[in-house]
């Protein structure tokens, strides 16, 4: 799943790609380096963003998904919204990714049962601007396999076709670096559940701590910049692909590509 974020705050690609043309061609050519579909959000997610209004999220993301699908492209939309990710499907997309798991818009389940979209649910305990302020765990991945089965049973309940909900345990949403690493190494606590499991960690600061740069003499550790954490984001891609995921959301597909291709070849052997 390549990213396109038509916003002008998203941490990585923010601002890059805000106008219409723009953001199409660069879906067109995450395809052509490998992405199978195109993830389209017009709400930052950053940690500490502040919500935009539901008539400027259509503004951004409608264009690019019809531009999109003319193209052929399969596209999902990135919302916590109902009425946008209605309008998203009326547009041509075929699949929901709401970050929030359906805890955001109390008629975002109800629209996945009606219109029988699929729908990725990812771990999600707060709006973005105080999620960092909620990262106390007793037991880090119990208590999110357990409230990640809380929000599944939710979306049952309200008629979702369970065989149509994707997980994913939401690296870096209410989650400090250290718990990201702890959830990655972890990730069969997720595919166990038996839904294909969604994983995301591409170019989020806890690669950049990872591959920080001590010698700045500033006296701390430069951080990498989200452009120098591609290569370590394919390298996730592998060990996620080797642990059974479904599916990787990233900036950069080429690399991802590649190792999935990898991972799906040594996987021919072990049968
Ligand atoms: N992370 C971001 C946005 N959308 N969707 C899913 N399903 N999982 C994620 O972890 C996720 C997401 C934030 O990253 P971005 O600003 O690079 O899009």
């Amino acid at each position: 799943m390549g990213v396109v974020n038509v916003t002008p705050d998203s941490f990585s690609d923010g601002g890059k790609w805000l106008d219409a043309p723009t953001a199409i061609q660069h879906g067109i050519d995450l395809v052509a380096e490998g992405a199978d579909l195109v993830d389209v959000g017009g709400e930052s997610t950053r940690p500490g963003a502040a919500r935009i209004d539901g008539d400027e999220e259509l503004r951004r993301v409608i264009p690019v998904i019809e531009g999109l699908v003319a193209e052929g492209i399969t596209v999902s939309v990135d919302t916590m919204r109902a009425s946008t990710a209605q309008q998203a499907l009326d547009a041509g997309a075929v699949l929901i990714n709401d970050v929030s798991g359906g805890r955001a818009d109390s008629e975002m389940l109800g629209l996945a049962a009606r219109t029988h979209a699929p729908i990725v649910l990812m771990h999600w305990r707060e709006h973005s601007a105080v999620m960092q302020n909620h990262t106390h765990y007793d037991d880090l991945v119990d208590d999110i396999v357990r409230e990640l089965m809380g929000q599944l049973n939710h979306a049952v309940l309200a008629g979702v076709d369970s065989g149509r909900i994707i997980l994913d345990p939401g690296l870096g949403f209410s989650k400090t670096g250290a718990q990201n690493w702890t959830v990655l190494a972890h990730l069969d606590a997720f595919t166990e559940l038996r839904h294909p499991l969604l994983v995301a960690a591409s170019r989020k600061r806890f690669l950049g701590e990872l591959l920080s740069d001590p010698s700045t003499g500033s006296g701390h550790a430069e951080i990498r910049p989200t452009d120098g954490r591609d290569d370590a984001t394919a390298a996730i891609t592998t060990l996620a692909a080797q642990a059974g995921a479904w599916c990787v959301r990233v900036h950069e597909p080429a690399a991802s590509a590649d190792a999935v291709r990898v991972v799906a070849r040594l996987a021919q052997e072990a049968q």
